[in-house]
């Protein structure tokens, strides 16, 4: 059994996250509670309840879900007023036969699912805005954590995989925007026979490649899921040089367990198994100062 989450924050989402799996729960089922946690957490600014709003002052939030064993995918995006997307990407995947509803439609299905609407900007995120605004509204200016998506992947007992990512996006993101997080591919990708990669960082760059299925497909052809995040990794900078400008990083597992993480700039990821919970440092294209 193995949890793999992005970033430090990752690390409280993998405590509940195995706890799941430790009580029998399947991979999905701990994916799905341990980023719970991190989106109903208010000091995480870029996911779930308490994320940056977008450039009018609403929060939309994006998410999805990948099962491992089926290739089954569910998401919602530029979904405003549901503290616990994810949870809601799942029920797409599980109660409709689409894979993904956006704006009012993701809405309306998640009320109608029993997931009960709430305000999401909390005072400090809006007091953040409205700084933002005054300061005359400028992209260069954003926020230290306006963005950090969390990603968790899980392997079960059973030997299932499922990936999980769920954003708040880029602050004060045009409205309507959405990033590479709910885009199967992109943000997530999970096959049994395998491994199961997820992204975060700057979705604009991130969509290019589809590179959480390009490192599925290379762990397929024989990297280690280290070797396939670097080699993702390198090919979107050397690809599209600009690119290079933003963060982009992944982490992925295989199936037998084996891990891996790399990104253009420091990239933080939590992994737990039997014996480990601690937090690594994946590889890095860049230091800080180039
Ligand atoms: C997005 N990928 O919406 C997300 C943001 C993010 O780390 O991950 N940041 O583009």
């Amino acid at each position: 059994m193995l949890v793999v989450s992005t970033w430090k924050f990752g690390y409280d989402a993998n405590q509940k996250a195995w706890s799941v799996l430790q009580d029998g729960g399947s991979a999905m089922d701990a994916a799905v509670a341990g980023v719970t946690v991190t989106e109903l957490d208010t000091a995480v600014r870029s996911v779930g309840y308490g994320g940056h709003p977008n450039a009018a002052g609403f929060v939309q939030v994006d998410a999805a879900v990948m099962d491992g064993r089926t290739l089954g995918y569910g998401a919602v995006a530029g979904l405003e007023g549901i503290a616990t997307p994810t949870a809601v990407a799942r029920s797409v995947m599980e109660a409709t036969d689409h894979v993904l509803l956006v704006g009012n439609g993701a809405r309306d299905f998640a009320i109608d699912q029993g997931f009960e609407p709430q305000e999401m900007l909390t005072p400090d995120a809006r007091s953040a805005w409205e700084d933002w605004r005054k300061q005359g509204e400028d992209h260069d200016t954003l926020p230290a954590d306006s963005h950090d998506t969390i990603g968790a992947l899980a392997l079960d007992g059973n030997g299932d995989l499922a990936a999980v990512c769920t954003t708040s996006g880029i602050a004060y993101k045009l409205p309507g925007r959405v990033g590479d997080s709910p885009l199967i591919g992109c943000g997530l990708y999970a096959d049994n026979d395998v491994g199961a990669a997820v992204a975060t960082g700057r979705g604009e760059e991130i969509a290019r490649t589809c590179g959480a299925f390009q490192i599925v497909t290379l762990i397929r052809q024989g990297q280690t899921p280290q070797e396939a995040c670097e080699t993702v990794v390198r090919h979107l900078v050397d690809r599209v040089p600009s690119s290079a400008e933003h963060q982009m990083a992944y982490a992925a597992i295989d199936k037998d367990g084996n891990v891996g993480g790399a990104a253009v700039r420091a990239f933080p990821y939590a992994v737990t198994t039997e014996g480990v919970n601690e937090v690594r440092e994946g590889f890095r294209l860049f230091s800080e100062t180039d």
